[in-house]
């Protein structure tokens, strides 16, 4: 193995990494793929600075010049927002993308991989990969489930998009063994809405509770992460029905255009950001912003440890 070969960690990330203090990953998808422009250059400075406020270090991940970059400059970041060439990269893709030097931005699976490669242990975006409906006959399952049970980091997210099926994604998560934690919720959250009428493993109160259930999987050598599912704050929430007919509209397109493989999941959330003429993107953006201040306050509890 030469992972250094490859690796170009910032400065800053690098020192906290090494001196235990609390450092949250951002993943680059979210930007390039999940967001429109200028709102994701916006989206991508902010939450970087709402992740210092608390008092950790942003590090966005992605794939620039034959480097897996952690953390990038101002100019890289609108890179990842401005270039409609940035291809999307999960596990499969390193490789190709880095022996050739093409950019590409990380998605939970590779934010993940990258982040463990760095030393980082918690990491902060909007909603996991999952389950597809219809999985039954296409086989679409997110390499980040995956990643999921065997990478250990714990991603802060908002749960998963009902575009996804929920019921499957936590059985296949619970087959993996990668433990489902709530965020002061019984339920898990379903991105744009707080309760998704699927249960969490286990309710947790606080930062300091997911700090700990964190260490002691890792003290105990247990391979993997964990997904810690953080409800979307009321005030942004949006009414599950008026969403899962958006959600229907969107599958319905997909199908009409023959869309597959990895230009699924971008093809759903542009679809579903055009329908609701916005809407949906403000409180995506809120929701994400939640999930770094409190993936931040794990970080600062799990540094104590
Ligand atoms: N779900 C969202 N927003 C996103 C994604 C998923 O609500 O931006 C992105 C993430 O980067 C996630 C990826 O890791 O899509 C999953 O893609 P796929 O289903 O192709 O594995
Ligand atoms: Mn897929």
């Amino acid at each position: 193995m030469n992972i250094e070969a490859y690796l170009s960690v910032a400065p800053e990330i690098a020192e906290a990494v090494k001196a235990g203090k609390p450092v949250v990953a951002l993943e680059s998808t979210i930007l390039s793929h999940g967001m429109p422009y200028p709102e994701n250059w916006e989206f991508s400075h902010r939450v970087e600075e709402i992740i210092r406020g608390e008092g950790a270090i942003p590090a966005t991940t992605a794939i620039i010049g034959g480097k897996l970059k952690i953390g990038l400059t101002s100019s890289e970041l609108e890179l990842m927002c401005k270039d409609p060439t940035v291809g999307k990269v999960s596990r499969r893709d390193v490789a190709v993308y880095l022996a050739t030097g093409k950019t590409g931005a990380t998605t939970v699976a590779t934010t993940m991989m990258l982040a463990e490669m760095a030393g980082i242990k918690i990491f902060a975006t909007g909603g996991i990969g999952g389950v597809h409906r219809g999985a039954e006959t296409t086989f679409d399952i997110s390499a980040d489930l995956q990643e999921l049970a065997s990478t250990g980091v714990a991603v802060v997210c908002a749960g998963a998009k009902s575009l996804l099926d929920i019921a499957k994604t936590l059985e296949y998560l619970e087959t993996m063994g990668v433990p489902v934690l709530g965020m002061n919720t019984e339920d898990f959250p379903a991105f744009y809405c707080r309760r998704s009428g699927h249960k969490v493993d286990a309710s947790i109160p606080d930062a300091a509770t997911a700090a700990r259930i964190m260490k002691t999987k890792w003290d105990l050598g247990l391979k993997g992460g964990f997904v810690i599912a953080n409800p979307i704050p009321e005030e942004y929430e949006l009414d599950f029905d008026e969403m899962e007919a958006v959600i229907t509209k969107a599958l319905e397109a997909a199908k009409e255009e023959n869309i597959h493989g990895k230009d699924t999941t971008p093809f759903l959330l542009d679809h579903i950001k055009n329908y609701t003429k916005g809407v949906s993107l403000a409180s995506n953006l809120q929701l994400a912003y939640n999930n770094a201040r409190t993936a931040a306050k794990i970080a600062i509890e799990y540094s104590k440890l």
